[in-house]
């Protein structure tokens, strides 16, 4: 049979932690198919929750206890006890569960189903149908907890999950030996080690799930986190997306680009100091032209296609095809603006108040050429000049 091992961290617990233990063993009587064990990660509780666990597990056989001699937040108590759970207790499966009564013992039958069908990780949500915050929250505390719910979906760009902050979940044996090895670092030994574990999690592609449930207040004993947790977790989310967008190629490509075409303005200056007079305008506008040039095949080489950087010896004829397909996307521009001013005529189309700046169909048209000439251009960068490395 398969064993589940609920995980409890406990920090001053001691009011709580005998009825949370008695009400998850009522609901352990009902399960046929599973094997289950409370496993309680105690950090050296002054108020004595260690002590009295110690009686508690007199009466009930399924209570494990591991005592942590330091307190080391809520992600080193679930890091220590995933570690007791999957390797010395052989679990298949883990719980994170509250000492605090805020989670519902009777929705675990229902977690359990969702592992049977196949998922790897299931949330306890509040945020679906037959899911609850309290209602006597303030309207501060509702509204951190819905919205920041809510943004992180956006941010996320995935309305899959409805419930990112909870803290009941149960966790496979699989997900634990992928995610566990990148939890090590201090930044998720607080209460960041949820959102980070979800992420990671996410991002392995593991199948995740949720169940509703009524989240309850605690009655007895003090509340270990504030309102700091939901700011910490967007943070965290935040500079984990910006680090995600920035390593999409295309996102590089389009910035590469922008920054040239800064590039190309700047130089037109300076090398109109260079070479003064009317007529050699057009010179020193060709040279700002090759500029931006250059700047983007550096980056483009350095940042963009960092992973299939050119060999030095591959770089003269590189820069070549470079300039060639550089080539390519004026001359796609320049046949677009011929053919919109020959064939279909510059007519304009609206006014932009304030500035009176009208847009007309050649501006339509110098849009659209330099969106195709962007695709162009980042076609032939990759199957011409930095083309997938055969391994
Ligand atoms: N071992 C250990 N347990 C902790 C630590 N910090 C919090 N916990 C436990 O983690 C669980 C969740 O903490 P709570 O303070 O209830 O946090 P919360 O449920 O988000 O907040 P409330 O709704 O105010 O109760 C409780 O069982 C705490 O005792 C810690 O540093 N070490
Ligand atoms: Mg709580």
């Amino acid at each position: 049979m398969k064993k589940a091992i609920i995980i409890i961290p406990t920090y001053n617990e001691k009011g709580n932690i005998a009825q949370t233990v008695g009400s998850l063993g009522n609901v352990f009587k009902e399960i046929k198919n599973w094997e289950m064990k409370i496993l309680v990660v105690d950090d050296s509780s002054p108020d004595g929750t260690s002590e009295f666990v110690t009686e508690l597990q007199k009466k009930f056989k399924f209570l494990e206890l591991l005592i942590n001699k330091k307190k080391s937040g809520l992600g080193g108590a679930y890091l220590s006890g995933m570690n007791h759970a999957f390797n010395k207790l052989s679990a298949d499966l883990v719980f994170e569960f509250d000492a605090d009564l805020s989670h519902d013992p009777k929705k675990i039958p229902a977690f359990l189903a969702k592992i049977d069908q196949g998922n790897d990780m299931v949330l306890g949500s509040r945020y679906i149908e037959g899911g609850s915050i309290p209602e006597n929250w303030g309207f501060h505390r509702k509204f951190l907890s819905i919205v920041g719910n809510l943004f992180i979906n956006f941010l996320m760009l995935d309305f899959s999950i409805r419930d990112w902050t909870t803290g009941f979940r149960a966790i496979k044996k699989e997900v634990y030996l992928v995610v566990e090895k990148e939890m090590h670092s201090e930044l998720f030994s607080g209460y960041t080690f949820q959102i980070g574990f979800l992420h990671k999690t996410l991002r392995k592609g593991f199948k995740i799930a949720e169940v509703p449930f009524e989240f309850k207040d605690r009655v007895v004993g003090n509340s270990k986190i504030g309102p700091e947790y939901i700011k910490n977790t967007l943070l965290y989310l935040m500079r984990v997306r910006i680090k995600e967008i920035l390593k999409m190629r295309v996102v590089r490509f389009a910035m590469v680009g922008a920054f040239g075409a800064m590039v190309q303005l700047i130089a037109l200056q300076l090398w109109r100091l260079v070479f003064s007079g009317e007529q050699i305008f057009v010179l020193a506008n060709f040279l700002s032209i090759e500029t931006a040039i250059i700047s983007n095949f550096i980056w483009s080489n350095l940042w963009t296609f960092k992973d299939r950087k050119l060999e030095a010896k591959q770089i003269p004829l590189s820069f070549l095809t470079f300039n060639l397909s550089s080539g390519g996307s004026i001359l796609v521009q320049t046949a677009i603006a011929a053919f919109t001013s020959n064939v279909i005529g510059l007519i304009p189309i609206f006014t932009v108040p304030l500035i009176n700046f009208v847009v007309d169909t050649g501006t339509i048209s110098a849009v659209v050429g330099i969106f195709i000439g962007m695709f162009w251009n980042f076609f032939a960068y990759n199957t011409f000049i930095w083309k997938k490395k055969k391994n």
